[in-house]
């Protein structure tokens, strides 16, 4: 059986492997017979071309896609793709989309099956199946009558240590090192890459949820220590990686392990320096200079905005701002560098409100800064409740540019798009701490390179 794996990213190109579709081709290699072939089209100058031309190279049985709803109108162009090319492979999405609207998806010309939530064991049954669908638990399918059949979900993995490390030799590592901003502040010319150690997130923030429990279920579920750090060892090796960034959703959640991790890293000295996203709420000084140690360099915060209002009434974000500033001065304290992220134009949001998140970021002893433009994704709980305000098409939406709310009760995106530009320019020009900062990143060619890449989400 042959398989193609599409990632279908032509926009906003990150130096982030598709970590999804590395763990299903990982998997399958270890557990079948099953040829499997990556379609990356993150770095191709022609994306379209490529995977036509990749696809009409072989028969494949399954054609794969994985699909954030910001890559719905290209994931649909690739799927058109491989029914021209492919007419009797089986075109089955999977990924937070598929899995938060997997109705949607199925009215869609161009796909055939969809895959829910967590899908190594489901892609391993479907291949046992011969690529038939009936009767495989997690997907949902398409029948020729044109009814949607729909299996029963499938359970989650138990015990993720059990899972191989992803694939990352089927896709480019090197340009992907090469396009890695992740630690940036700290050092430009770092060569790194992502990790990912644990699924599931128990908190509820309206703009996130339940999409992530949709897909990775509400309990954190963890690798072990020693999965983790054998990971590391085979990055190194293999790749000559420098650096990592762990995108758990919340790495430091579970002290003990964190405490581990961190205690064997240092002993191992592997020199790698690394970072990790954070809940203010969960820092500590104890934790944070244990990681330090072991070559903790940068950790980023949603941050999410300067006013207590939004962050309780409209996000659910159950953090106190005095926790940030706590949070950054204990970081700063440990000469971390910090990374933050906001999020402008929320409904209700005033002008003066987003005003003082500019001024709160500015402030903030941090390092770096991401202003987004708060958009509603579907199938979260930010989406039900404000999706009255919405004017336009999901497909057509630009998660990082422009606001997609079209009511008086959020404020015009022509002036939200003008607070972001005013956000970044308060942040890094008028900020002459971080003056420095912007001048390591421009006076190293890696540096340039990631800091054009980092601009495109500007
Ligand atoms: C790292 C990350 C990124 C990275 C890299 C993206 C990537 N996919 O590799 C970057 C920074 C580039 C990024 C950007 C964005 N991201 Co992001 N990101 C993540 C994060 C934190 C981890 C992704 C990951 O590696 N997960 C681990 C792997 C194993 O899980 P997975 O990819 O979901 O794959 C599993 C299943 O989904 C399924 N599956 C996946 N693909 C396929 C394909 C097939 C064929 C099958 C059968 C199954 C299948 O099986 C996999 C294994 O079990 C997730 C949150 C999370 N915890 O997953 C958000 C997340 C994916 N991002 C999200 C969003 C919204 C974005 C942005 C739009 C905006 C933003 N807020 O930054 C942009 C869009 C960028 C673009 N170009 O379009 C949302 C997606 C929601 C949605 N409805 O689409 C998530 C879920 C966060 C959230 N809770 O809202 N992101
Ligand atoms: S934003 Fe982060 S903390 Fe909040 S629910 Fe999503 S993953 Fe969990």
């Amino acid at each position: 059986m042959r398989i193609a794996l599409i990632f279908p990213r032509t926009q906003y190109p990150s130096g982030q492997p598709p970590l999804g579709i590395l763990y299903l081709a990982a998997y399958l290699r270890r557990e079948s017979d099953a040829q499997i072939d990556i379609f990356d089209l993150t770095f191709q100058r022609k994306p379209f071309s490529y995977l036509q031309k990749g696809l009409s190279a072989r028969r494949y049985d399954i054609v794969g896609l994985s699909v954030m709803t910001s890559m719905l109108r290209d994931a649909e162009r690739a799927s058109a793709i491989a029914h021209e090319t492919n007419p009797q492979a089986l075109v089955l999405w999977g990924g937070p989309h598929a899995t938060v609207l997997p109705d949607d998806t199925l009215a869609l010309p161009h796909v055939d099956a969809v895959a829910i939530g967590e899908a190594e064991e489901t892609l391993l049954e479907l291949v046992g199946h011969g690529g038939d669908p009936d009767g495989v638990t997690g997907i949902w399918y398409k029948t020729d009558d044109g009814n949607v059949r729909r299996n029963p979900p499938r359970p989650l993995i138990q015990d993720l240590s059990s899972l191989p490390w992803p694939a990352r030799d089927l896709v480019d590592m090197k340009t992907y090192a090469r396009a890695w901003y992740s630690l940036t502040a700290a050092d430009p010319t770092l060569m790194g890459t992502s990790i990912i150690t644990s699924r599931g997130c128990p908190y509820m923030c309206t703009y996130c949820q339940p999409t992530l429990r949709q897909l990775f279920g509400r309990k954190v579920r963890r690798r072990s220590v020693t999965d983790v750090l054998g990971e590391l060892v085979h990055l190194k090796e293999a790749f000559g990686l420098n650096a990592f960034m762990f995108e758990d959703d919340t790495f430091i959640i579970h002290r003990p392990w964190v405490l581990e991790f961190s205690a064997r890293l240092k002993e191992m000295n592997l020199g790698f320096r690394w970072g990790c996203n954070v809940r203010a709420d969960l820092v500590t000084e104890e934790l944070l200079g244990a990681m330090v140690e072991a070559g903790l360099v940068q950790i980023n915060m949603g941050i999410e905005c300067g006013t207590q209002r939004i962050l309780d009434q409209i996000y659910d974000k159950r953090i106190v701002i005095e926790d940030v500033r706590r949070a950054v001065d204990i970081a700063k304290h440990l000469e971390l560098k910090v990374g933050g992220y906001f999020m402008i134009g929320a409904p209700t949001e005033t002008k003066e409100e987003v005003e003082r998140t500019i001024r709160f970021a500015a402030r903030l002893p941090i390092d770096e800064a991401a202003f987004n433009i708060t958009t509603p994704l579907p199938g979260t709980h930010l989406w039900d409740q404000t999706r009255d305000l919405v004017g336009g098409d999901i497909a057509e939406f630009d998660y990082y540019h422009t606001s997609v709310y079209n009511s008086p009760q959020v404020l015009p995106a022509k002036m939200l798009q003008w607070l972001k530009r005013k956000a970044y320019l308060k942040f890094y020009l008028f900020s002459p701490r971080r003056v420095p900062n912007v001048l390591k990143w421009s006076t190293s060619r890696q540096g340039i390179h990631k800091m054009m890449l980092r601009m495109k989400r500007f």
